[in-house]
């Protein structure tokens, strides 16, 4: 009860200073705390709640550097704190600066991912990811024409069997993506992440004008809850400095239609462009009660239809039957 008063106080005081920025808002969506970085990120000591960090991350008062401007870094902030928010927006304000004009690398990632803190090939972190990653790829490693230029941000649900191919700049398993850049400017620069019944929808904010403008949206995308968010970066023969300066996670409101009490902890993460072959299925155990109904109920179907196409037939030959004896 306390708790929810406090809340409800905050948004109001939040409401009362900047109605007119959020007014596109859901009144009733709020941050939550434990999958949040803001200033100042430091809390007693050096630790900084509910993240911890991989890699060349360092933390500043005014900013996370995953990399610096240095070849060769890798690194990463991992939340502590698992998501079980159903319906939810997270907000990144980043800056990816750097000396190079023509040549700077390789990008960021924003994850929604089952394992955290791994080390990895993709931006920094695990290939093999199970969840979701958001890619702000700077560099394109594709040496022959691309249908798309660089910088360029790109979604992918991963189940665990898909592998990240650099030389294509993940654009086999992609979900989405588009153009956009975001590399050395002096006004902040965000990106918005929206995973609403089941809607993946990303904005960004990039031109200094404080609104969002649609990147890419994909329907029928399904993520579990219990996964953690994070982000990572990582420079090879190029560089950049990768900064994130705040993430802000707020939860937004059930839908009617969604059931509170649904658990969606075991859910593979999927999305519908997926297209599933059938036989290799079987070999994930998770997925055996899903799938197992499913194959049922289509042997239901092919059942029903051949009784029915039997029963059309039957009917046909009594018919002709019935018309030949009439002749
Ligand atoms: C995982 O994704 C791959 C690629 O889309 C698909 O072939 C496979 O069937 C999926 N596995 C499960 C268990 O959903
Ligand atoms: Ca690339």
């Amino acid at each position: 009860m306390q708790q929810i008063k406090f809340q409800l106080t905050q948004y109001f005081l939040v409401a009362l200073f900047f109605t007119p920025i959020l007014a596109e808002w859901n009144t009733r969506d709020y941050v939550r705390r434990e999958h949040s970085l803001t200033k100042p990120y430091q809390g007693s000591g050096m630790s900084v709640p509910y993240w911890d960090f991989l890699g060349s991350t360092i933390v500043t008062t005014n900013y996370v550097r995953l990399t610096s401007d240095l070849q060769s870094k890798s690194g990463a902030i991992w939340n502590t704190v698992p998501c079980y928010t159903r319906n939810w927006e997270v907000q990144v304000q980043f800056k990816v600066h750097g000396r190079g004009k023509d040549l700077y690398g390789d990008g960021f990632a924003i994850w929604y991912v089952k394992d955290r803190m791994q080390y990895g090939p993709v931006f920094g972190s695990k290939d093999y990811y199970q969840g979701l990653a958001i890619i702000l790829d700077t560099y394109s490693n594709h040496n022959g024409a691309h249908n798309h230029q660089h910088p360029y941000i790109s979604a992918t649900v991963n189940n665990g069997s898909l592998h990240y191919d650099h030389d294509r700049d993940g654009t086999h398993t992609q979900l989405a993506g588009c153009e956009a850049k975001f590399r050395n400017f002096n006004h902040d620069t965000h990106l918005s992440i929206i995973y609403k019944d089941d809607t993946l929808i990303v904005q960004t904010d990039f031109e200094g004008k404080n609104a969002w403008k649609e990147c890419l949206r994909v329907e029928n995308v399904l993520l579990p809850t219990g996964y953690f968010f994070g982000a990572s970066a990582t420079t090879g023969d190029l560089s950049d400095n990768h900064d994130i300066i705040a993430i802000k996670m707020y939860e937004l409101d059930l839908l009617e239609t969604q059931d509170k009490d649904e658990d969606r902890s075991h859910i593979i993460p999927s999305a519908q462009t997926f297209e599933a072959p059938r036989e290799r299925v079987e070999d994930v155990k998770p997925a055996m009660s899903g799938v197992k109904t499913f194959l049922w109920m289509m042997f239901v179907a092919i059942v029903i239809i051949v009784l029915v196409v039997l029963g059309i037939m039957w009917y046909q030959k009594k018919q002709e039957h019935s018309r030949k004896r009439l002749y």
